[in-house]
């Protein structure tokens, strides 16, 4: 096992102590980092123990402490999976060679485009939560809440970490501007469309660790293939810190189709709005939104970026090692694309044949389509337990609905990814997506319960609290 520093300024396992020019030039980002936290981190609860967990080593067990914390003096640090000796590239062209330790000239742009565009949506995910923590629905939900902020946090400093060692002055620059950019901001917006949305009530917030975390654990779980092993050992550690935030919003959207449920079926008919709770339409239309923008992540259909990541071996496919084939040469993928037809005015969906390097962003999507579908397959047996008939159920939309990036984006599909007219997506976008009635609604339940033990009326309390500790324990010290 790599030595860990624990108790330096910046802890590590990367041997900052041992390279004098690397650590003064992140101490010298650090205080820009809080300074960033400080203003654009939780709005609330800055001051407040807050029981979290703080990564201490990369062992699989006993890699977290457990303790209170006050945010800002939370330990970020920086720690990388430990190096597997004799690692050999096993996909895409440099494939049986060792791994790179050092950036390859030829890939040192693609490099650090694919590392700014990931790092760059771990401050912003912290800033669309910032106020969240003002409506939490409970003292759990709080800490689940923070402890997922200061994660990304950590993030961020493993991907600045990467920028700092191994891209020079640029890669400093890069850092920098990550620090500037905010989410949301019509003049200096997040890279990516999904960071740039409004995040204000819990419901969006747990359709956005389900869905947009969820992606993320895709996109580290490809890069954690990399042929660049700094980059490879980073993302396997973070993937490790992802899987509770995936939990935080699959078990937080469980929780609100419970109490839902609950509330259908103690007043059979009767709107459920009236009752506190979410109804099924307006959990249905947050999860078209976040889930739409959530595959917008993945690029387009048909990508030659994709090919190229591929092919430099720096971005594989998920679980890459259990495949057969590790070319992805003389291979075709099917894609339906739109294609114009003088007698259909609003064009045709037809099946494309692409070669597969083309369509290794839809290779990705394919895999976390299955996943998400999954956890509605969950949630739905939920609204089956409670004896609820068929129609009141939950569907994951088309991908080819509300797109903003690829293929679809420039046509216009309902849910169920039959193309439409403009005309029908604008009559019936409030059937289909949150409207402005559906967000004030949302708002509206938003009343904060800080008290312990304490749960809103409108989501059902979990069925267990963190680190062995009861749902009725002090998560957060007001
Ligand atoms: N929004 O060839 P294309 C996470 C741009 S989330 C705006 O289709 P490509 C997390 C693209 O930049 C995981 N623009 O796509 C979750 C390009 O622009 P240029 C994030 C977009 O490049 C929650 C053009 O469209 N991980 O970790 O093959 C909380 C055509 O691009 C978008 C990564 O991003 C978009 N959605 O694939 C915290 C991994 N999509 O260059 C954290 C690294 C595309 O023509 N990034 N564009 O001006 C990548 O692997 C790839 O850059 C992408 C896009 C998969 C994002």
């Amino acid at each position: 096992m790599s030595d860990v520093d624990r108790f330096a300024r910046i802890p590590n396992n990367v041997g900052l102590g041992t390279d004098k020019r690397l650590q003064r030039a992140l101490e010298a980002w650090q205080p820009a980092y809080l300074d960033w936290w400080r203003e654009m981190g939780p709005s609330m609860a800055q001051e407040k123990d807050v029981w979290l967990r703080t990564a201490i080593s990369v062992d699989t067990d006993g890699w977290a402490h457990f303790d209170y914390v006050k945010m800002p003096e939370y330990r970020w640090g920086i720690f990388l999976a430990d190096l597997a000796p004799d690692r050999k590239i096993h996909f895409g062209d440099n494939s049986g060679r060792p791994v790179f330790q050092e950036v390859p000239g030829e890939y040192r742009n693609m490099l650090r485009r694919i590392i700014v565009t990931q790092a760059d949506t771990e401050p912003a995910s912290v800033e669309q939560q910032r106020h969240l923590a003002r409506t939490a629905p409970s003292l759990l939900d709080m800490r689940n809440l923070l402890q997922v902020n200061v994660e990304e946090g950590r993030h961020l400093w493993a991907m600045v970490y990467l920028l700092h060692a191994f891209f020079g002055k640029d890669g400093r620059e890069e850092a920098d501007e990550l620090l500037r950019r905010r989410a949301g901001d019509p003049d200096k917006p997040r890279i990516l469309g999904a960071f740039n949305q409004p995040c204000n009530d819990w419901v969006s917030f747990f359709a956005f660790t389900m869905f947009t975390d969820r992606d993320g654990k895709y996109q580290l779980a490809s890069l954690a293939e990399s042929g660049f092993d700094p980059l490879a050992r980073t993302c396997r550690f973070m993937l490790t810190e992802e899987a509770h935030h995936l939990s935080v919003g699959e078990t937080g959207l469980m929780r609100v189709v419970r109490r839902t449920a609950e509330l259908m079926k103690q007043h059979p008919g009767r709107d459920v709005r009236e009752q506190g709770g979410v109804d099924l339409g307006t959990m249905q239309r947050i999860i078209n939104f976040w889930y739409s923008y959530s595959l917008d992540l993945f690029g387009g259909e048909i990508s030659s970026n994709a090919a190229d990541f591929f092919a430099a071996s720096l971005k594989g496919r998920y679980q890459e090692e259990r495949r057969d084939e590790h070319t992805a040469m003389g291979q075709m993928k099917v894609v339906p694309v739109v294609e114009s037809d003088p007698s259909a005015p609003i064009g045709r969906l037809v099946n494309k044949e692409v070669p597969l390097r083309n369509a290794l962003n839809e290779v990705l999507r394919d895999d976390y389509v299955e996943d998400c579908e999954r956890a509605l397959r969950r949630w739905n047996h939920e609204l089956e337990k409670a004896g609820l008939d068929p129609a009141h159920r939950l569907t994951l939309p088309s991908r080819r609905f509300h797109r903003h990036q690829g293929e679809y984006s420039r046509h216009c599909f309902d849910p169920q990814g039959v193309l439409v007219a403009q005309a029908e997506l604008d009559a019936k976008r409030a059937q289909w997506l949150p409207s402005p009635a559906d967000m004030e609604f949302l708002a509206s339940l938003m009343v904060p319960v800080h008290q312990v033990g304490k749960i809103a009326p409108w989501i059902a309390a979990p069925a267990r609290g963190v680190d062995g500790k009861p749902f009725e324990f002090e998560y957060v010290k007001l």
